[in-house]
C-alpha cells in the first residue's frame, strides 16, 4: 500500500493498516455482511470531504461552504433513485442501527408497537431485541420462521398482525437465506393500517442488480446499509415514498444526526454508480451462485442448511446435531484463515455468543474473483478445519494462502 504521508508520520498505525490488509489478501472472508468496496470507493472516503460540515440537505445547510457538498449529496441521491426505484432518498445515515432508529423516530412514538422477526430465526438487534434501543423504546411483537421449513411464516405474521395490530410491520433480515414475499408483508400491512418496513441491508445489492424482488416501489420505508451486498463505503441510506419524505429527513436530522459524513456521500455515490453498470448485475448473479454451490455442497457431504438452502447470498449451517457449536467452528476457521460468523438457528437451545450455527456468505469471495468451483474447493476446506484438529488448520491454513494468491483482493 502506498499512503506515503501516514508511513512517514505515524509507523505505528501504518503497520497495523498494512497488517490488516495483508490479512484481507491472504484470508477467506465469508462473512456474509462483509465486502471488498473497490479502490475508487476507498479513495472518495480519504479526501478533504471529510473535514466539512454540512448539517441541513442541499441547498438548505446550517453552515456555509456547501455548494459541492449539495452537488456530491444530489448525484448520490440521484443514482439510489435510480438503482432502486425509490421516490425519495436520504443518503445521510451513518450506519444501519442509526438509519433504522430514524425510520422509527420518523413513523412512531415511543411505546408504539411493532412487528418484527425474532433475532433467533434471522432478525437484526434493532428489530426489536430486548437489550437493543430498539427493544428498549418500543413494544415489539415477533414472528418466527415454520420450524419444519425455516420459511418465514406468512399464517403467524397476519395472526400476529390482527391480534396486535401494530402501527408498524418490519420485514427484511440479517441471516434468512430464502426470497421475501414482500408483497405479502404490505398486504397484511395494508389490512391493519400499519406502515410496512423493510430492512434490506442484506440483499440490496441483489435488489439492485435485479436479482431479488425490490420492496422499494410497494413499501412505505426501506433502509439499507451500503456495504454489504451493495459493496460501497460503511453507512447506510433511507428510501421512502415521496409523501414521507420530510419526515424521514427530520428524523435523520436534526432528529438522529448532526451532520453528515461527506466523504461517505461521495463514497456512496461512487458505489451505487458502480452498480448501475452491467458488470455489477454479473456479479450479483455470481454471488447468488456461488452461495448456492456451497449450501448444496455442504448438504451432499452430510451438513444441515437451515430452509435447506438458498436463494441470496448467505446461508446459515446447522451444527445442533453435532458435538460442536457454532462457535467452536468459527474460532477453529480463524486460525485457518478464513472468517465466518457464528450464528443462532431457528429456535436455538444455545445463547447467541455460542449457538448452533455458522452463517456463511459469498459477497466477498465473489468479489475477489471465486467461481461455483473454487466455492466448492471451499468448502471441503472448512470441513477439513471444523471436523479436525489444530494440526490440519494449519495445513489448511497454507492452502487458503495459496487460494488466496491466485484471487488478489486490490493488487
Ligand atoms: N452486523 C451485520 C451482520 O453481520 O449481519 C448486521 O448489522
Amino acid at each position: 500500500m502506498e499512503l506515503q504521508n501516514l508511513k512517514q508520520q505515524d509507523p505505528e498505525i501504518f503497520a497495523l493498516i498494512s497488517k490488516e490488509a495483508e490479512r484481507q489478501n491472504s484470508e477467506i472472508e465469508l462473512i456474509a455482511s462483509e465486502n471488498y468496496a473497490s479502490l475508487a470507493v476507498l479513495e472518495a472516503l480519504a479526501t478533504p470531504l471529510a473535514n466539512k460540515y454540512s448539517e441541513g440537505y442541499p441547498g438548505k445547510r446550517y453552515y456555509g461552504g456547501n455548494l459541492v457538498i449539495d452537488d456530491i449529496e444530489n448525484i448520490a441521491i440521484a443514482r439510489a433513485k435510480e438503482l432502486f426505484s425509490a421516490e425519495h432518498v436520504n443518503v445521510q445515515p451513518l450506519s444501519g442501527s442509526p438509519a433504522n432508529a430514524a425510520v422509527y423516530m420518523a413513523f412512531l412514538e415511543p411505546g408504539d408497537t411493532i412487528l418484527g422477526l425474532k433475532l433467533d430465526h434471522g432478525g437484526h438487534l434493532s428489530h426489536g431485541h430486548p437489550v437493543n434501543f430498539s427493544g428498549r423504546l418500543y413494544n415489539f411483537v415477533q414472528y418466527g420462521v415454520n420450524p419444519e421449513t425455516g420459511l418465514i411464516d406468512m399464517a403467524e405474521v397476519r395472526r400476529l398482525a390482527l391480534e396486535h395490530q401494530p402501527k408498524m410491520i418490519v420485514a427484511g433480515f440479517s441471516a434468512y437465506s430464502r426470497e421475501i414475499d414482500w408483497q405479502a408483508f404490505q398486504d397484511i400491512a395494508t389490512e391493519i393500517g400499519a406502515y410496512s418496513f423493510a430492512d434490506i441491508a442484506h440483499i440490496a445489492g441483489l435488489i439492485a442488480a435485479g436479482e431479488l424482488k425490490n420492496p422499494v416501489p410497494i413499501f412505505d420505508v426501506v433502509s439499507t446499509t451500503t456495504h454489504k451486498t451493495l459493496r460501497g463505503p460503511r453507512g447506510a441510506i433511507i428510501m421512502c415514498k415521496e409523501k414521507y419524505a420530510a419526515q424521514v429527513n427530520r428524523a435523520v436530522f436534526p432528529g438522529m444526526q448532526g451532520g453528515p459524513h461527506d466523504n461517505m456521500t461521495a463514497a456512496k455515490a461512487v458505489a451505487f454508480g458502480e452498480a448501475l453498470k452491467p458488470e455489477f448485475k454479473e456479479y450479483s448473479r455470481q454471488v447468488i451462485l456461488n452461495a448456492q454451490a456451497m449450501a448444496r455442497e455442504f448438504i451432499a457431504k452430510g451438513y444441515k442448511i437451515v430452509s435447506g438452502g438458498t436463494d441470496n447470498h448467505l446461508f446459515i449451517v446447522d451444527f445442533s446435531e453435532r458435538e460442536y457449536s457454532g462457535k467452536d467452528a468459527e474460532k477453529k476457521l480463524e486460525l485457518a484463515g478464513i472468517s465466518v460468523s457464528r450464528s443462532t438457528i431457528p429456535n436455538d437451545p444455545n445463547p447467541p455468543m455460542n449457538p448452533s450455527g455458522i452463517r456463511i456468505g459469498a459477497p466477498a469471495i465473489t468479489t475477489r474473483g471465486l467461481k461455483e468451483s473454487d466455492a466448492i474447493e471451499l468448502v471441503a476446506l472448512i470441513i477439513r478445519v471444523i471436523e479436525g484438529d489444530e494440526k490440519e488448520g494449519l495445513v489448511v491454513k497454507e492452502e487458503i494462502k495459496n487460494l488466496c494468491q491466485k484471487f488478489p483482493v486490490y493488487y
